[in-house]
């Protein structure tokens, strides 16, 4: 993971410049001021527009309050030092790395529409390759003629090998071949794309049970990863979407697309603090290479240098 995650310098920050101007820009001028009832409502405001959520909003206004009653000469950079190393501090139990002891490892992608779940199971596949593993990418979206054609443009550009069927074929049969076919070919991972689905239509959150099922039927311990994609920039409601789909289906991680362009990249810390699922990796553009290991170092120093 070491090899692409060098890669990215630079990339994170560059993602999280958004919010960055909304959180950290302001907070170093509020912190100029003396902290009284009027900067702590301010205070608030900001850290709400940053997607930071009610219950970290309050955690971190009366952390910063507490700090303050003991530090009374301390300075904006110590205040924003405190909220870092109390960010780093809610995220320390964050554990990225992925399950991948197993071989074949199957890893299931699951989401809403359109949370990017096609382009980040290329993305994760391409950078496997880049370790010298040997990948499988299953075409398990098979509601929409288009989705099966838009993995296939990735599988070819980035040469991996792709199992699919036909439109409206059972996913759960597309599951069943992949899986077999990496068995046989002794592939290292297979990486399964799988349809959008709204968290609140229960018959489609019953597939993907039905999906896993037939994954054991080939593996029994697998799928050994269930990663949920969810789009950074719909910010709060993201979590409800982690909630509903882990009550279907045990995730096993989360993996949160578009933080670039967005100015809500605080979902990251709101979404850990209160799931207590770990964020895998973070999606900071549209390329292959857009796809970073999250590191809680890298986020936290992006989110408030
Ligand atoms: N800027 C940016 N765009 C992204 C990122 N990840 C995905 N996208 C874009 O988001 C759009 C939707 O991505 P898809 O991968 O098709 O999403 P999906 O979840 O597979 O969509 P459905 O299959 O329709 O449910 C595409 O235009 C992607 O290029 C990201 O990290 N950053
Ligand atoms: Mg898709």
């Amino acid at each position: 993971m070491f090899s692409f995650l060098k890669s990215g310098i630079g990339k994170v920050k560059k993602a999280l410049l958004k919010t960055r101007s909304i959180l950290s820009d302001p907070l170093r001028l509020l912190f100029k001021k003396p902290l009284n009832e009027e900067t702590l409502e301010e205070l608030e405001r900001i850290l709400f527009e940053a997607d930071l959520g009610s219950s970290l909003v309050s955690h971190f206004t009366e952390k910063l309050e507490s700090y303050h009653k003991k530090n009374k000469t301390a300075s904006s950079d110590d205040f924003l030092k405190e909220i870092k190393t109390e960010s780093e501090e809610i995220l320390k139990t964050c554990d990225s790395t992925l399950n991948l002891s197993a071989s074949p490892t199957v890893i299931l992608v699951v989401g809403v529409n359109g949370s990017g779940k096609t382009t980040t199971c290329a993305k994760l596949a391409h950078n496997f390759k880049k370790e010298g593993k040997k990948v499988l990418l299953a075409a398990g979206d098979t509601f929409r003629a288009a989705a099966i054609d838009q993995l296939k443009l990735w599988a070819d550009k980035l040469d991996i090998e792709l199992v699919k069927s036909s439109p409206k074929a059972d996913p759960s049969a597309v599951i069943f071949d992949a899986v077999s076919a990496a068995k046989a070919r002794g592939c290292d991972i297979v990486i399964a794309d799988t349809a959008g689905r709204l968290q609140s239509k229960t018959d489609l959150m019953h597939e993907l049970e039905k999906m896993r099922a037939v994954s054991k039927k080939v593996i029994p311990d697998s799928p050994h990863e269930t990663l949920l994609v969810l789009d950074a920039t719909t910010g709060q409601n993201a979590i409800d979407q982690a909630k509903i789909f882990n009550e279907y289906t045990p995730l096993t991680g989360l993996i949160l697309t578009k933080l670039d362009g967005s100015a809500k990249g605080g979902i990251v810390l709101s979404i850990y603090h209160q799931m207590k699922l770990p964020i895998k990796f973070i999606g900071v553009g549209e390329k292959q290479d857009d796809l970073m290991p999250f590191s809680i170092k890298e986020y936290v120093d992006a989110l408030f240098s």
